[in-house]
């Protein structure tokens, strides 16, 4: 199965290291507040599971599956919620982990759907965010890395389903289209 994986873009000690920095911001920013960990999945979970792990602070915990409704309106950046949120979020404070931002229009939409619930606060941590492809303006509260707009897989990321085990995350050597 390695042999479809490319260069490694991110090791699994910068991983580690900077799971442990991230936490520590957000432990520091939330001690006086109860934090709602919302995770993206699939994508999200390693990262959301590494992360909570470093908090020094209580957390609960929701999720929520989305799906692109399909090739002509991905670049609307509609999205379809395959299992919603259990929490009502009103007067919440709510921080959304991703993977990855690649166009925006994920979160971007997400955001939205989530503002008009009435969060306390609302933030965004996400571990990779590809710059080149970012279509919308998000304020990326906590970020891991800025990465090189390339199909990434590993760490919750997969390729068809496969490498979201893999320790690291790395480039395929298969061409994948990225930013839609
Ligand atoms: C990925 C990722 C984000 C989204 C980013 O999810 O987890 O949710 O795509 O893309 P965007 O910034 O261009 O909107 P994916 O649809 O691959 O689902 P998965 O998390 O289940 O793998
Ligand atoms: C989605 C996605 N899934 C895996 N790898 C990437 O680089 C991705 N961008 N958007």
């Amino acid at each position: 199965m390695e042999n479809e994986i490319g260069e490694v873009l991110v090791t699994e000690e910068e991983i580690r290291a900077k799971v442990k920095e991230l936490a520590k911001r957000i432990s520091e920013d939330y001690k006086d507040k109860e934090l709602l960990l919302v995770g993206i999945l699939k994508g999200a979970f390693m990262f959301l599971a590494d992360l909570s792990r470093e908090l020094t602070i209580p957390v609960q915990f929701d999720f929520i599956a989305v799906s692109s409704y399909g090739s002509i309106s991905k670049s609307s950046g509609v999205v379809r919620i395959l299992k919603d949120l259990e929490a009502d979020i009103e007067g919440r404070h709510v921080l959304i982990v991703e993977d990855v931002i690649d166009t925006g229009l994920t979160l971007n939409y997400l955001i939205r759907n989530f503002k008009v619930r009435r969060p306390a606060t609302l933030e965004i941590c996400a571990l990779l965010s590809k710059p080149e492809v970012q279509r919308v303006s998000l304020n990326i509260k906590y970020l891991g890395f800025s990465i090189p707009a390339k199909f990434v897989v590993g760490y919750g990321l997969d390729f068809a389903e496969k490498y979201r085990n893999l320790k690291h995350v790395a480039t395929l050597k298969t061409k994948v289209a990225t930013g839609r």
